[in-house]
């Protein structure tokens, strides 16, 4: 209850703020992408890691004003890196299934990227891989809907959920993320090193790009190089980074 109470302040005491993990291009090995990691640094409770507060603030809906404000800065950000005539990333952003299910959600994303004024194909949505069957049809037209603003949309955890390919291609899909699970297995178990690159596989039958996740090593990087992994993301390229060590590594590794 602690947490949760602290919660519910957050956001007007400004306690949030992102950082950024570049995703790189692993041909060229520029960096083409970040993903948005939300952080809570708590007056009262110090640092508290997403997956300890994202949960209640799913439960009480505190997901809808906390992820409109990530979604906003995200956008402000990138343009703003933009404006500084850096070479161009995507921003890619979790999004709850509550944010979707929400009536005006597409609406949201409109006026932010009018706001904020980025250019639609700078910002990715990464979505969980489990949808329920519950509303998967209002889910479906929304993904669609965003999609239709030039957005493009990405399956996280890919590979740890249920989502048929039949689903894939009616959801509108961009991008799949390979699990960190897998990744950091390649080489080391048989079944999970053939996952990946069956998933590489099935990404490049169905014209969908694709990122490995989690990489740590020289030796997944390689593997994921020579079965065509699109792009990476991991430990072994960099952490994720605060405002002022992510510019940094924007103007190095563009
Ligand atoms: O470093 P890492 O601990 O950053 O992130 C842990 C988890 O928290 C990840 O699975 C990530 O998807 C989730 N997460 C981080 N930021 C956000 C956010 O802004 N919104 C949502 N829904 N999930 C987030
Ligand atoms: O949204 P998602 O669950 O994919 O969030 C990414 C999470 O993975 C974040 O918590 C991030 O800090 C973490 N992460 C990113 N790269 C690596 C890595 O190379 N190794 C490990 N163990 N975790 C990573
Ligand atoms: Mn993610
Ligand atoms: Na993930």
């Amino acid at each position: 209850f602690v947490l949760e109470n602290n919660l519910w302040f957050a956001l007007d005491n400004d306690e949030f703020y992102l950082e950024y993990q570049p995703i790189i291009d692993i041909e060229s090995t520029k960096i083409v992408s970040a993903e948005t990691l939300t952080r809570w640094q708590s007056k009262k409770l110090g640092l508290i890691p997403p997956y300890k507060f994202i949960p209640i603030a799913e439960e009480n809906n505190l997901i809808i004003p906390i992820g409109k404000w990530v979604l906003k800065e995200a956008c402000r950000q990138n343009k703003e890196w933009q404006d500084m005539g850096i070479a161009p990333i995507t921003i890619a952003v979790n999004v709850s299934l509550k944010q979707l299910e929400q009536d005006d959600f597409v609406d949201t994303v409109n006026e932010i990227l009018e706001e904020t004024g980025l250019d639609p194909k700078y910002l990715e949505i990464e979505l969980t891989e489990s949808i329920p069957v519950e509303n998967i049809s209002h889910i479906i037209n929304v993904l669609s809907s965003l999609s239709g603003l030039g957005i493009k949309l990405s399956i996280d955890d890919f590979g740890t959920g249920y989502s048929s390919l039949g689903q894939l291609k009616k959801l509108s899909i961009d991008k799949l993320k390979i699990d960190k699970s897998f990744v950091n297995d390649i080489n080391v178990d048989t079944d999970n090193t053939q996952i990946v690159s069956t998933i590489i596989a099935m990404a490049n039958i169905l014209k969908l790009q694709v990122v490995a996740e989690g990489i740590e090593t020289n030796n997944q990087l390689s593997f994921l190089k020579e079965n065509h992994c699109d792009m990476g993301q991991g430990f072994l390229f960099s952490r994720p980074l605060g405002k002022d060590s992510f510019i940094e590594f924007l103007k190095n590794n563009s």
